[in-house]
């Protein structure tokens, strides 16, 4: 049935706390997806805390697992990955989503490009070639790279609106990616505004870009941009009319214009539940007595800005979805 909506995720497992699958698995299933999440990593918590325990998995292990998935047949609609550390490791997830879009036809794949953020590298370096190579040979529907991560994958350093189109413009063209988003950018001209760019390609390979600015708020988040991606998937799913007809991807055609893209329409509702659920997490945190700015390697501080995933539910719900607010 067109209704339920199956989906692989490939991202981290934290014990303690929401980012990688933690971040998007609850709210995927409040919006209907049946989730299958394969656990890219096994940690005690993210790697912000300064001290974290557990494993990574190895590329023979995901491999092993996906056998198992064969075995005992599966049928996805859609592919979400995320943080995967090694580089080894990466290749195979690269393999396995190219042979479920394969076997899938109709399925979308959203890459999230998790490599770093503010100029600092989280993963491998040697990470960096693969996902180069992932994203220009693979069936990838979107990819959300932040600022740091677009200017790792096109060399252009975001500092303007112009600049943001460019390494869009590069996304489209060299790696062939019809669907860009940059999550969070911040630009020169302000720093209490942040901005997010998305871009769909046109047959004749232009992007056909938009952007929005929103507050800014203060907090040093982990887990928005797998939630960001997880929620964008699902919108963008529903808003690009996949699953009606269930058949095939459907390109939005180079008539519709960039504010009414199923990805602008996505990202319009994405941004306004982030900002709800942050200001949400912002105040739980308020309410413990915590930082509030959020201190890297302070495990309080940490604990205290851990995004409240499972107290948003009606934020993330599609009945109670708040409209977008525009600035
Ligand atoms: N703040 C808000 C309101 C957001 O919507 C986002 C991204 O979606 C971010 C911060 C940070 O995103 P990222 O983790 O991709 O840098
Ligand atoms: O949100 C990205 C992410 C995913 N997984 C793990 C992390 C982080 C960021 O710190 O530590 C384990």
């Amino acid at each position: 049935s067109f209704d339920t909506k199956r989906l692989l995720s490939i991202q981290s497992h934290v014990v303690h706390g929401y980012v990688g699958n933690r971040a998007a698995t609850f709210p995927l299933q409040l919006r209907g997806w049946d989730v299958d999440a394969l656990n890219s990593v096994h940690l005690s918590n993210h790697t912000g805390y300064g001290s974290f325990r557990g494993t990574k998995a190895s590329a023979a292990e995901i491999k092993d697992v996906y056998e198992g998935l064969k075995e005992i047949g599966f049928e996805y609609d859609a592919i979400l990955t995320g943080y995967v550390p090694t580089a080894e490791a990466l290749a195979t997830v690269g393999e396995i989503c190219q042979d479920i879009s394969e076997r899938f036809p109709h399925s979308i794949w959203v890459l999230d490009p998790v490599m770093g953020d503010e100029g600092k590298l989280y993963v491998s370096e040697a990470v960096i070639p693969i996902y180069k190579r992932i994203i220009k040979e693979g069936n990838v529907t979107i990819v959300t790279p932040n600022a740091f991560e677009a200017e790792i994958l096109t060399g252009i350093k975001i500092t303007s609106v112009e600049t943001a189109k460019q390494a869009m413009q590069v996304l489209h063209t060299e790696y062939n990616v019809p669907n860009v988003v940059l999550s969070s950018v911040t630009l020169p001209d302000s720093d209490s505004t942040l901005y997010a760019f998305g871009s769909t390609k046109k047959s004749d390979g232009t992007a056909r870009a938009f952007y929005f600015g929103f507050p800014v708020l203060k907090g040093y988040f982990t887990g928005t941009g797998d939630l960001f991606a997880a929620l964008t998937l699902d919108r963008f799913h529903k808003y690009a009319g996949h699953g009606d007809d269930g058949k095939q991807r459907r390109p939005a055609p180079d008539s519709v214009p960039a504010d009414q893209l199923p990805l602008f329409l996505a990202v319009k509702d994405v941004l306004g539940m982030m900002h709800s659920v942050l200001e949400r997490t912002l105040h739980f945190s308020k309410s413990l007595g915590g930082t509030l700015v959020g201190v890297i390697g302070d495990a309080e501080s940490m604990k205290s800005l851990e995004l409240q995933v499972v107290q948003c539910k009606d934020i993330i719900l599609p009945e109670t979805a708040p409209l977008y607010k525009g600035l």
